[in-house]
């Protein structure tokens, strides 16, 4: 028999047991993407929820157990969702969908980005996160990103200070022109009254 002040603690692990990552989706990036990915796009730990280590089930605290529990018990969409094991983007997911959403979802990972839609960007690097997961790149790192999207969305961002660069570079081009002609202009005039002079 448990003692009744283990209770709380006891009941919150019985209902973290079922705790797995849901590798659907990471099988469908790496097959769709070609890119290679491990849990962190969604978890805390690269190596998925199970274990001991820091954003894994077994180092959380009680709080943080029963923030868990919470946050698997949103099966409602529209919730803003605060699981101890995901990151932003996989409470992110679980917000925007609902668990109950989620789990129908996950017998076809391929329907994920649809069911995100494009708005949401997290990392701000241009490429939604549902775009992001399609092409197996991080959507919480702005250096993860399709390269030529990347570059694409770069120089489009950039723009106005390339333009501004190019332009000071021209007018400080032009700037130094035009003194050197005022300086050949003055000496040609001191060279002709000399001449007058002479
Ligand atoms: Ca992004």
């Amino acid at each position: 028999m448990i003692p009744r002040r283990f209770l709380p603690t006891a009941i919150a692990f019985a209902l973290a047991l079922p705790a797995y990552g849901y590798p659907e989706f990471q099988q469908f990036v790496k097959k769709n993407s070609g890119r290679g990915t491990n849990c962190a796009m969604c978890h805390l730990h690269p190596d998925g929820p199970e274990g001991l280590k820091p954003g894994q089930i077994g180092s959380l605290s009680t709080e943080e157990m029963n923030q868990l529990n919470q946050a698997r018990a949103a099966f409602e969409p529209g919730q803003n969702v605060s699981n101890p094991i995901l990151n932003a983007f996989g409470n992110s997911i679980i917000g925007k969908l609902g668990k109950t959403k989620f789990l129908q979802i996950r017998m076809h990972p391929e329907e994920l980005p649809a069911a995100l839609g494009d708005m949401s960007d997290l990392d701000h690097d241009g490429i939604s996160d549902a775009q992001e997961y399609l092409a197996g790149t991080h959507p919480l790192d702005d250096s993860s990103g399709e390269p030529s999207r990347l570059l694409l969305i770069n120089l489009r961002r950039y723009a106005f200070h390339l333009i501004m660069m190019v332009v000071a570079t021209g007018a400080g081009l032009y700037g130094l022109n035009a003194i050197l002609h005022w300086f050949d202009v003055l000496m040609s005039a001191a060279r002709d009254k000399e001449e007058g002079n002479g």
